[in-house]
């Protein structure tokens, strides 16, 4: 067992369109914990941290602009190897190539508005949840 903790968020366009409780559903029907959840918006700032890896590609701008166009509801979910098994149910980066199962898959259509994130990896799962959340607001 190798016990982790990631981040997880759901984007506006998921937010809008009322897919909380079914993302939430999924997590919880998966035997996941949820150890942390808020709701927020995201401004430039916030963004550029995120997705800092993005920054100057093409599609940085517009990315962006989504991902603060609305309220997004941020969570910290623990559980063994939490890291792959989110990445797995989120489905790709591409909801037309996300397998059906997965969020992504079975809930979007558009790469540029694709309901969920998920850290990638374990050490920028430390870093995501830090943007969001004090260590006394993760509930262990
Ligand atoms: P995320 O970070 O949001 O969990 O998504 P991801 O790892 O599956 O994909 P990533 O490569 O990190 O891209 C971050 C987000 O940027 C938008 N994107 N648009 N138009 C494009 O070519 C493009 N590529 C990426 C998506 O919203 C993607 O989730
Ligand atoms: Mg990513």
């Amino acid at each position: 067992m190798v016990l982790q903790r990631t981040f997880v968020m759901i984007k506006p366009d998921g937010v809008r369109r009322g897919l909380i409780g079914e993302i939430i559903g999924r997590l919880e029907r998966k035997g996941l914990k949820i150890v942390a959840m808020k709701m927020t918006r995201i401004d430039k700032q916030i963004a550029h941290k995120l997705y800092e890896e993005h920054v100057g590609k093409p599609f940085f701008n517009d990315l962006v602009e989504y991902i603060g166009s609305g309220p997004v509801v941020c969570m910290v979910i623990e559980g063994d190897e939490v890291v792959k098994v989110m990445r797995t149910m989120i489905g790709a980066t591409d909801p037309k190539e996300a397998l059906p199962g997965t969020v992504r898959g079975d809930l979007a259509m558009s790469k540029g508005e694709n309901v969920i994130h998920a850290s990638d990896a374990e050490e920028k799962a430390k870093k995501e949840m830090s943007l969001f959340f004090s260590p006394s607001e993760i509930i262990g």
